[in-house]
């Protein structure tokens, strides 16, 4: 059995992967306040590396260069990779190629938690009338939630092989503000992104824990038991849009599978020609 260890509130040099993305922008300046050192990498444009970073472009499935990026890290923070639903060949080497050099990075190099960006989409053909918890078996609902199945089992592998902790994010709808009616249930500010990576970094003891990440809001699809054992209180709810996006958007129509399950469009989409 792996032995955790105590986790720090303040790291020396914490790794973001997938740092020039949505996500990644917003959290670049954001964890800075957590760390000495913040090492920032991404295949796509980072700009200058400015006070408290390191820029270290590479690409997820070059092992060599991912090797290189855990050189001296004590966590990482996995967001790089493909984040929306393409060919199985396109996600294969981005994703799950990828996330394995992380981890191996991870093995080789002594860093001892990962947080990883995993999906809604590991459980996406679940109804919108269920209410599932993070044990229920994972029903992906496309190649991209199928690579973050992947992922959530390369982080349960390397866990219980090599003592190396992961929170798997089950993160919802991340954006400014939710865009459609279905995310009024999935959306996370990006201030809760904030609490949640947070408390998935410095949480005492996490093993292998999976945990949805959406923010408080008044539909719910999830029983999050597992986001407050490692201490995510979010704050926010989408409550304050609901009119808005109502308004925006008709109601769609109850056979349409964008309208039943909760992954939404991605349970359709593809397949994809190469
Ligand atoms: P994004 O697509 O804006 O950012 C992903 C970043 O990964 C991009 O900057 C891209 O250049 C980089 N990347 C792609 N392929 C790469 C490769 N082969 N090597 C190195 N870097 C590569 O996505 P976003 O929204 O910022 O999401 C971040 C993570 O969170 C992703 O893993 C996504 O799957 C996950 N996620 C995001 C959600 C959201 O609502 N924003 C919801 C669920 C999961
Ligand atoms: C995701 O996994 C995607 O990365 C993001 O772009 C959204 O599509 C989100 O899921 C969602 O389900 O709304």
């Amino acid at each position: 059995m792996p032995t955790a260890h105590a986790t720090p509130l303040r790291f020396s040099r914490l790794l973001l992967t997938g740092a020039a993305g949505g996500l990644g922008r917003e959290l670049r300046s954001r964890l800075k306040a957590y760390c000495d050192v913040l090492r920032l990498s991404d295949i796509a444009e980072l700009g200058q590396a400015g006070p408290g970073e390191e820029v270290m472009p590479a690409a997820l499935e070059d092992k060599g260069a991912v090797d290189a990026l855990l050189k001296g890290v004590d966590a990482v923070v996995h967001l790089g990779g493909i984040s929306t639903e393409f060919s199985f060949e396109q996600i294969l080497p981005a994703n799950i190629l990828g996330t394995y050099h992380v981890y191996e990075g991870a093995r080789r190099h002594g860093a001892r938690r990962i947080v990883f960006a995993s999906s809604n989409h590991v459980t996406g053909f679940y109804r919108q009338d269920e209410v599932i918890d993070s044990e229920v078996r994972m029903r992906p609902d496309s190649y991209y939630g199928l690579s973050k199945a992947f992922g959530e089992n390369l982080a349960q592998f390397y866990w219980d092989r090599y003592g190396i902790e992961t929170v798997s994010l089950r993160i919802g709808s991340s954006f400014p503000e939710p865009k459609d009616r279905r995310m009024l249930a999935s959306w996370m500010s990006y201030d809760d992104l904030e609490r949640l990576v947070m408390s998935a970094l410095t949480a005492p003891i996490v093993g292998h824990s999976i945990v949805y990440g959406i923010s408080d809001n008044a539909t719910a699809w999830y029983d999050n038991s597992t986001a407050r054992h490692i201490g995510y209180r979010p704050q926010d709810s989408s409550e304050r849009f609901r009119a808005a996006v109502e308004a925006r958007q008709p109601r769609i129509d109850g056979t349409d599978p964008v309208a039943i399950y909760q992954g939404g469009g991605f349970v359709k989409q593809g397949p994809f020609e190469n």
